[in-house]
């Protein structure tokens, strides 16, 4: 085997990457003051009196969610407006300066209970880019302040399994160009909440690198490790508040992890996509798009595609001005889920026997007297019984059974001759899984150094 293929077969999740992805399906909620005055970017200028929800039920979207078959969900704690959901000590810009709750409100506290409450998981969207912060531009100033709203986030409100560090920047004329400190960042993140995956500008989940949910054929998860820079992402990230970035796809980034991808690379890292789109045109509420909520044909192309391809599904929905997921949007989610749990509701091969047959072909006839079989132990004991057997003209030969692999098991046979080798795992406890088929001869006489 080509020594870089050993390679990136050797790289390997986290642990944390292991439980974000068993998450598979999740959801992004923007809310905030662009919820009240019908944008998408606010200019951070926008009075904090405008967030007044009148029937805000953080209940009512987790719900909406869990009937979905949803595993999580990310809020928008602060978008690029500024604007921040919680009672945060760094800003006056943010919801104790408005009417709802009399200021005594913090949206970021309803929504992790009410996640918690119904057993799913709580993620943080902070946006970098902040276009009400005064400090912004004065770097330093700006990563303090920023850090300060991260630790507060972080600390205040249970376990968080993702920060999801957004790259779009639309910064204008006024030059104002913060250099941000994403390191900085990722160490606060690691201190105070080392199970939190840092998605999109972070090192543990790679945007896919569009907003219209599209999906590459080959979704690799082991790719090279220049993706993992924050700059380069932020530089293919939104850049002005236009509608059509939402709908492009990048097609010159068709393949990321290919063998001609991986071949000359400096270094391969564990690096997983996340798909993420919204479910109405927009990633904010606008009556206007009451009715153009994806059909779920569409949604579940989109399911199919993403977890069905090696990639988890973040998909945004927006609670509107009272405060509520639109009944719509509700409508569809349960759609969804019905049809995602009607599909897989009865496994049919659960209690069947199944049985692997592994062929190896020598390439010309060959002449062995050991077979070395391994299991993945990290995935237990599995196998229970299997057997050896050659091709001759006469079709297959049985030759070796045994009973356990586990770790290994070396079979020692009578020397034979054969161009083709069948292993079959006859009987075992959970689907096998083979590690390693290694084939030798030991009266072969080299001369061994
Ligand atoms: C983009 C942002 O500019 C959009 O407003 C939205 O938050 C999306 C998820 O990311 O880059």
């Amino acid at each position: 085997m080509d020594d870089y293929i050993k390679r990136a077969v050797m790289v390997r999740p986290s642990e944390r990457q292991l439980a974000w992805q068993e998450l598979e399906f999740y959801a992004f909620i923007h809310f905030g003051i662009n919820t009240f005055t019908d944008r998408e970017w606010g200019l951070g200028n926008e009075s904090p009196e405008l967030f007044n929800p009148t029937e805000f039920n953080a209940e009512q979207w987790v719900e909406a969610c869990v009937s979905a078959g949803m595993k999580g969900l990310i809020l928008t704690c602060k978008h690029h407006d500024g604007f921040c959901l919680w009672p945060s000590k760094f800003t006056e810009y943010s919801v104790k300066n408005s009417p709802w709750r009399d200021g005594k409100g913090d949206v970021v506290k309803e929504v992790s209970q009410a996640c918690r409450k119904a057993g799913i998981k709580f993620g943080i969207y902070l946006s970098p880019w902040d276009r009400h912060e005064k400090t912004y531009g004065d770097s330093e100033k700006y990563n303090t302040f920023y850090k300060n709203q991260l630790r507060e986030l972080l600390t205040s409100y249970g376990e968080i399994f993702c920060v999801w560090l957004d790259g779009a920047c639309g910064e204008g004329p006024d030059g104002r160009r913060q250099v941000y400190d994403w390191e900085g960042y990722y160490k606060l993140i690691r201190e105070l909440q080392p199970k939190a995956v840092i998605s999109v500008c972070g090192p543990d989940v790679r945007w896919c690198g569009n907003e219209a949910g599209h999906c590459r054929e080959s979704e690799w998860s082991v790719v090279p490790a220049e993706l993992l820079d924050a700059e380069r992402t932020r530089e293919k990230s939104q850049k002005t508040d236009d509608r059509a970035f939402s709908k492009r796809i990048n097609s010159e980034d068709e393949d990321l992890g290919s063998r001609e991808k991986i071949k000359n690379a400096r270094e391969l890292v564990w690096y997983p996509a996340e798909v993420n789109t919204s479910i109405r045109p927009g990633w904010f509420y606008h009556p206007s798009e009451d009715n153009m909520v994806k059909s779920l044909d569409e949604l579940l192309t989109i399911y199919y595609r993403s977890v069905g391809g090696n990639a988890a599904f973040l998909l945004n929905i927006p609670p509107d001005k009272r405060g509520l997921i639109h009944e719509n949007d509700v409508q569809r989610l349960k759609e969804l889920g019905n049809a995602i749990r009607q599909s897989f509701r009865n496994n049919l091969a659960e209690d069947a026997t199944t049985k692997l047959k592994i062929e190896v072909d020598l390439n010309r006839v060959q002449t062995f007297d050991r077979v070395v079989l391994m299991e993945d132990i990290r995935l237990g004991q599995r196998v229970e019984n299997f057997s050896l057997a050659y091709r001759d003209e006469n079709g297959w030969k049985e030759f070796f059974w045994g009973t356990v692999i586990g770790y290994k098991k070396i079979c020692c046979f009578k020397e034979l001759s054969a161009r083709y080798i069948r292993i079959e795992i006859t009987r075992s406890r959970a689907l096998p899984v083979i590690s390693s088929v290694e084939v030798y001869n030991s009266c072969q006489k080299q001369a061994l150094s």
